[in-house]
């Protein structure tokens, strides 16, 4: 991309929770810093946003309401915003995150502006294809969102590949990692949160999820049992979703209410990353992985599943290790391993610390960019 070459871009995304939402905004704010005029088309202020930055504009959906609607129309609430905001601030691009209903609001904008707009940009996240899509009905939205975007990208080649499956798309699809500050996200040490977690020096694991369903948060508290039947240790659990309420019911099944701490969600995450030896993420799905990317940037090793887009991020044995879907036993031996041996942990954090070193927000950004040019 040319240095002088600044665009209108407008970015649509989950603005609460989640890895789509976080790199939608990660990557925002770092095209805002690189000179362009940056607009957030959303259903609140994004949750990664921080401060007051130059470049930003925030343009705030407000769902449409009426007596005869039994649910308020966002979608069309949402599109007609994405045909205001393209129209009043000629944006070059609209680069939307997660095909529902972001790709297929940003088609109906397109429609309504006429031929010239906008070019669209559809980022798949994950379950936007390995789960909503295998609804038959939800599959064909899906494809119109993909089909008619003028281009699409993919946070790993996993996705690409299921994406592929799943549509029989001769879409081309653009692999684009995602990334990690790596000034942000590097081990912090807080005594104090220490000493408070684990006061007689146990083991600290750690799980960051929305807590759905393809986390397989039980198997979170599985793993975490079987190791501290055998080593002193606590486990810290952050974020919230549908399945927090049965990972609390499972605590207190197995009697761990006093190890398994429910911290909900929490800004200062690096430092929080950084109390940890181990990251688990047992994922049924996982078309990336940013939280463990995230914890290996703190030089976390992560004991997680053989799934989607989790081996292109972790190298199994190096800075981690994977075992097959469901496999607690194999996980928990896996974690223990690493936890009695102090030498093999180094290496394995130092290891994790390195390999995030290879998904920079710079050169990712520079990816996103390269797109958005080919478009103009
Ligand atoms: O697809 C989802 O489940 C939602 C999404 C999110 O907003 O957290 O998660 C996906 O996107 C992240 C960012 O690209 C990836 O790191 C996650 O692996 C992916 N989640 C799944 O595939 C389950």
């Amino acid at each position: 991309m040319k240095e002088d070459m600044h665009m209108r871009i407008g970015i649509s995304c989950y603005p609460t929770l989640g890895g789509s939402g976080a790199i939608a905004t990660e990557l925002g704010k770092a095209l805002a810093k690189r000179g362009h005029e940056v607009h957030f088309i959303v259903s609140g202020i994004p949750f990664r946003l921080g401060l007051f930055l130059d470049n930003i504009y925030i343009h705030e959906v407000e769902p449409m309401s009426y007596p005869v609607f039994r649910q308020n129309p966002y979608d069309m609430a949402l599109a007609a915003k994405m045909a205001d905001v393209v129209r009043n601030y000629q944006l070059d691009i609209l680069h939307v995150h997660y095909a529902i209903p972001y790709a297929v609001c940003a088609f109906l904008a397109k429609e309504m502006l006429g031929e010239k707009s906008v070019k669209v940009v559809t980022t798949l996240h994950g379950t936007d294809v390995t789960v909503l899509a295998q609804d038959p009905l939800l599959r064909d939205v899906i494809r119109l969102g993909i089909e008619k975007s003028d281009a699409v990208t993919a946070v790993s080649e996993s996705l690409i590949e299921q994406t592929n499956e799943v549509f029989q798309t001769k879409c081309p699809i653009t692999k684009i990692y995602n990334f990690v500050d790596l000034h942000e996200f590097r081990r912090i040490t807080k005594p104090s949160w220490k000493e408070k977690i684990a006061p007689n020096d146990e083991k600290i694991l750690m799980h960051v999820s929305n807590f759905r369903g393809v986390k397989r948060v039980p198997d979170v508290l599985a793993v975490f049992h079987k190791v501290r039947e055998r080593i002193p240790s606590k486990l810290l659990l952050v974020g919230e979703g549908p399945d927090l309420e049965l990972a609390r019911t499972i605590t207190h099944q197995r009697g761990l209410d006093r190890d398994v701490f429910f911290l909900g969600k929490q800004d200062e995450i690096a430092s929080l990353y950084s109390l940890a030896d181990l990251f688990l993420l047992p994922s049924e799905k996982e078309s990336f992985g940013l939280v463990a990317l995230e914890a290996m940037a703190c030089g976390v090793p992560v004991i997680g599943s053989i799934i989607g887009g989790i081996p292109e991020v972790v190298e199994h044995g190096h800075s981690g290790f994977l075992s097959p879907v469901g496999n607690v036993e194999d996980m928990a031996e896996n974690a223990l391993q690493l936890l009695k041996n102090q030498d093999m942990w180094q290496h394995f954090s130092k290891a994790a610390r390195k390999r995030a070193k290879l998904f920079t927000l710079d050169e990712q950004v520079k990816k996103y960019e390269d797109v958005y040019e080919s478009l103009q």
